[in-house]
């Protein structure tokens, strides 16, 4: 088996402020937790920006290139950019920040899902919201529709090769599988690929053994086992932590953070660095050695880090 994968997501655009006071949201917080995963063990690191004001997701790349470019000055781990955004953007939008930050490695979202986490309101009174913006995005994804069409994987794929950034393949569905294998079949994107299953959003596949084995097998299927590397993102508590240990035990890679899981315990908050910390010490109870930044980058493919934008 390669050395383990870990990547820490750490604020992503669908966890808000009101659930957790540990969901950093200004580009000097994002770096503090960066720096502080990348110590615990995570070798690359997903970014979304926020509105340092009130943390209201944003796609501003000078907001990407401070968070981006303050992480590097401060660790080796890889950059990973989101272009999947938040509720209420536009695909144009999600993918403005590849073109001017160049970055090794975005995200690239296989197909468009419901994607709803408006049960999360349910739990709060009017006056418990820390910022306005809030309940209204939170009760909004009731009726949210991740926009991922094969017009716009057609753009994504077409900038992320011309900006030489590889995609980190987000698949929340079997049938994101078939999307990717049409991709290929019409020449947009060649392997091996860095494939990241993500089950449990409201609206996907559920993050339980079966259906993890299943998309697995169907990626094998589809593409053969030796043309990619996967790694599995378990949204909820404990389902982050069942299928990272599903992934150590298999050979697969991990992704913890509070984008995808605020707690490190049943009803205990978390930050993200702990949530790095339960993954390492996972590994070495199952014996597998946890990758270094520069490990991570033979193992996904990944070019020179000196040759981004940022
Ligand atoms: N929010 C996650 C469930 C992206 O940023 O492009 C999936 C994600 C996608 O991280
Ligand atoms: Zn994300």
């Amino acid at each position: 088996m390669d050395k383990l994968i870990i990547t820490a997501a750490l604020t992503g655009a669908i966890t808000v402020p009101t659930q957790t006071s540990h969901l950093p949201f200004t580009p000097d917080q994002l770096a503090d937790d960066a720096v502080k995963c990348a110590e615990a063990g995570a070798a690359s690191i997903h970014i979304h920006a926020r509105n340092p004001k009130d943390g209201r997701p944003d796609s501003d790349p000078e907001l990407f290139a401070e968070i981006a470019s303050k992480i590097k000055e401060r660790t080796n781990a890889i950059v990973c950019i989101t272009t999947g955004g938040g509720m209420g953007m536009t695909p144009q939008e999600r993918l403005r920040s590849v073109p001017v930050l160049a970055p090794e490695l975005a995200s690239f979202n296989l197909g468009s899902i419901n994607f709803s986490m408006h049960p999360v309101a349910r739990r709060y009174q009017p006056d418990d919201w820390r910022f306005d913006w809030e309940q209204q995005y939170v009760e909004g994804t009731e009726n949210f529709i991740f926009p991922n069409t094969f017009g716009s994987m057609k753009v994504f794929a077409e900038t992320m090769a011309q900006y030489n950034t590889r995609p980190e393949f987000e698949a929340y569905d079997l049938g994101h599988l078939y999307n990717l294998k049409f991709l290929e079949k019409d020449g947009l994107v060649k392997p091996p690929y860095w494939i990241q299953f993500v089950l449990g959003v409201l609206g996907a596949l559920a993050a339980n053994p079966r259906t993890l084995i299943t998309i697995l097998d169907t990626a094998e299927r589809l593409f053969g086992a030796s043309n990619f590397h996967w790694s599995v993102i378990g949204v909820g508590y404990p389902q982050e932590f069942h299928m990272a240990a599903m992934a150590i035990m298999m050979g697969g890679h991990v992704r913890v953070g509070l984008e995808d899981n605020i707690f490190i315990r049943r009803r205990m908050l978390a930050e993200n660095a702990q949530l790095v910390e339960k993954v390492v010490r996972l590994a070495e109870e199952f014996e597998r050695p946890v990758s270094t930044p520069d490990e991570a980058r033979a193992i996904i493919g990944l070019r020179c880090p000196e040759a981004v934008n940022f």
